[in-house]
């Protein structure tokens, strides 16, 4: 005879995490930090974009980036001439949690910094899920992964804040249609912020930059934060 258990459980391990990522935030604006998930799938251009935003933002921003990856720290390595940068791998988990984000703060010294950029995990699904305390939400889709994956991966697009459309000096080569691409993602979201940039050669970075400034303005005004989940 099978008999059944009853287990209380005392505490919402879920509702102690976001509180923790809520916290995090909330520490961030006082110290003047616009904190920033960057999603795509693997290879859109996070690394390359990050790397032309921080020289962009150098003259008259500090800027730092948490990086993650499964494996390896390639990524902090390319973009250390940038910006201060720490690795960050998850040993196998296909997206980034809080607790590695407190690591990594810590393990940059928590620099004062007006621009903290987190490199998520190449992955258009897990990610999307995870608040990592952050205040924007981006996410890239680049010109050779084709213009009908918003509707696909809709979750990672509506809990995002803004679109950057990537690697647009390809559109010559590749059947990809910026307008198609838009419409597809503002079906789901429609006041999505888009951007469209070229890493190599550097295109389209002053919009963008000029829209971190503006949501970083808004942040210091004491405007909300407006997470989506
Ligand atoms: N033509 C072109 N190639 C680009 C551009 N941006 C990045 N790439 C190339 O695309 C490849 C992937 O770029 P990464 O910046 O490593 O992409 P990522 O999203 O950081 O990749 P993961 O971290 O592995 O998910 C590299 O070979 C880059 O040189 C761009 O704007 N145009
Ligand atoms: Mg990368």
């Amino acid at each position: 005879m099978t008999t059944a258990r009853v287990i209380t459980v005392r505490r919402d391990v879920q509702a102690v995490a976001q509180g923790k990522a809520d916290e995090f935030r909330r520490a961030m604006t006082e110290r003047g930090t616009l904190v920033i998930n960057v999603l795509s799938s693997p290879g859109s251009g996070k690394t390359s974009l990050l790397a032309a935003t921080a020289d962009a933002l150098k003259p008259d921003f500090r800027t730092a980036v948490l990086v993650g990856d499964i494996a390896t720290d390639r990524d902090a390595q390319r973009l250390a001439e940038h910006a201060p940068a720490v690795q960050l791998t998850t040993g196998g988990a296909c997206h980034l949690e809080y607790p590695l984000i407190e690591q990594g703060w810590r393990a940059l010294g928590e620099p004062e910094v007006d621009f903290l950029f987190v490199e998520n995990i190449g992955n258009l699904v897990c990610p999307a899920s995870h608040d990592l305390g952050e205040h924007l939400r981006i996410l890239l889709l680049s010109t050779t992964e084709g213009d009908d994956k918003p509707a696909k991966y809709p979750k990672a697009f509506r809990t995002s804040h803004a679109l950057v459309i990537s690697k647009i000096d390809l559109l010559p080569h590749v059947p990809f249609q910026v307008e198609r691409a838009v419409a597809d993602a503002r079906s789901i979201r429609a006041d999505l912020a888009v951007f469209t940039t070229s890493a190599y050669p550097p295109v389209g970075l002053e919009p963008w930059c000029d829209y971190l400034q503006t949501e970083r303005k808004r942040m210091l005004s004491g405007e909300a934060c407006r997470p989506n989940r």
